[in-house]
């Protein structure tokens, strides 16, 4: 009984602490067009294969995929050029973390088809337009590109999955994606945005099981 007890609570806080990192419908994403998130602008690069570019926000709509949206593959786009969407969320949030999931056609250095050569993102509590000056960016990656073995379900994957040392509270949200090569655009399969951390469920559970095991040994003593 104490066996299964323990690796029952052991499943329970792998499950809680694994949960958000490759869950790509998740209700406490408070960039989900579920949460009434809008997208109000994205720039010339377009989205490619009729797909529709909320679907990177939790939405399903157009030609999906492999369940992504795609922005444009094209000669005239180079290197260096930025993939850029703007959305809005109903009310200002506290933004405390974020996971960028992107898809690629190989694992790097293989292959750089659809490796961006970084990410920018921005928050505002004005309404600024896409084409506004949106100041600096509250957060700015380097290259990124699949990490070797980083493949699931058929699909190279790479992502970043960044936590704010503060929480930034903003309405307003622009993302650039800069393009790693000129002949494949990014495949942005989700971006999350998630409140500020707070204690895990698996901490709750750790406590919980702790107290009632203190519990079950004061009564054996009392008996
Ligand atoms: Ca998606
Ligand atoms: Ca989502």
């Amino acid at each position: 009984m104490k066996r299964f007890l323990t690796m029952f609570l052991a499943v329970t806080v792998l499950l809680a602490l694994s949960a958000p990192a490759w869950a790509f419908t998740d209700t406490s994403d408070l960039w989900d067009i579920k949460q009434g998130n809008v997208v109000t602008d994205w720039n010339t690069a377009g989205v490619y294969y009729g797909s529709d570019i909320r679907n990177m926000f939790g939405g399903e709509f157009g030609t999906i995929e492999i369940g992504n949206t795609i922005f444009w593959d094209s000669a005239t786009i180079y290197p260096g050029y930025l993939a850029g969407v703007s959305w809005k969320t109903p009310t200002a949030i506290d933004l405390g973390r974020f996971i960028l999931s992107v898809a690629a056609d190989g694992n790097y250095p293989t292959s750089y088809n659809r490796a961006i050569q970084g990410f920018n993102l921005y928050a505002s509590n004005t309404d600024l337009t896409f084409y506004s000056d949106w100041g600096a960016p509250i957060y700015s990656s380097g290259y990124l590109a699949p990490p070797l073995g980083h493949y699931i379900n058929g699909i190279y994957y790479y992502k970043i999955d960044h936590t704010f040392t503060d929480s930034i509270s903003a309405q307003y949200f622009k993302a650039d994606i800069v393009y790693g090569s000129n002949t494949t655009g990014p495949r942005i399969i989700e971006l999350d945005g998630y409140g500020s951390p707070v204690p895990l469920p698996g901490a709750v559970w750790l406590l919980g099981s702790g107290l009632a095991g203190l519990i079950a040994a004061r009564r054996k003593k009392k008996a």
